[in-house]
């Protein structure tokens, strides 16, 4: 009894870090001319930002946390592609962004918070 309490200890403490590391995910739905969020924030850690092409023209993502100089992206997605991104992002406010041409400015721009 007291090896099969031991042993579930074991699994037990090996699967702890794998269930507190399960990314976040967010959707980034792009089109002409807008980024949609699928939700608005995320816990901070690791996370998994989509970007999602549902318009017809080509976009990309770019994101940075305001007061950082990291710029996260993900490449150019074709119209009715997607592709992901995975990082780890500190608790703040992130700019999101398209950088192709000027949709940022024509509105493929928005904010995701990452909480503590
Ligand atoms: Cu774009």
């Amino acid at each position: 009894m007291r090896a099969i309490l031991a042993a579930a200890a074991f699994v037990l403490a090996l699967a702890a870090p794998a269930l507190a590391s399960v990314p976040a995910r967010v959707q980034v739905a792009a089109q002409e001319f807008s980024f949609s969020l699928s939700r608005q924030s995320i816990k901070a850690g690791p996370a998994i930002v989509e970007l999602a092409n549902f318009g017809e023209d080509a976009h990309d993502l770019r994101m940075r946390r305001v007061g950082g100089t990291r710029t996260y992206a993900i490449g150019v997605v074709q119209a009715g592609e997607i592709a992901d991104l995975e990082a780890k992002f500190l608790p703040g406010r992130f700019l999101v962004w398209c950088s192709i041409a000027d949709h940022r400015a024509r509105g493929m721009r928005t904010v995701l918070t990452v909480k503590k």
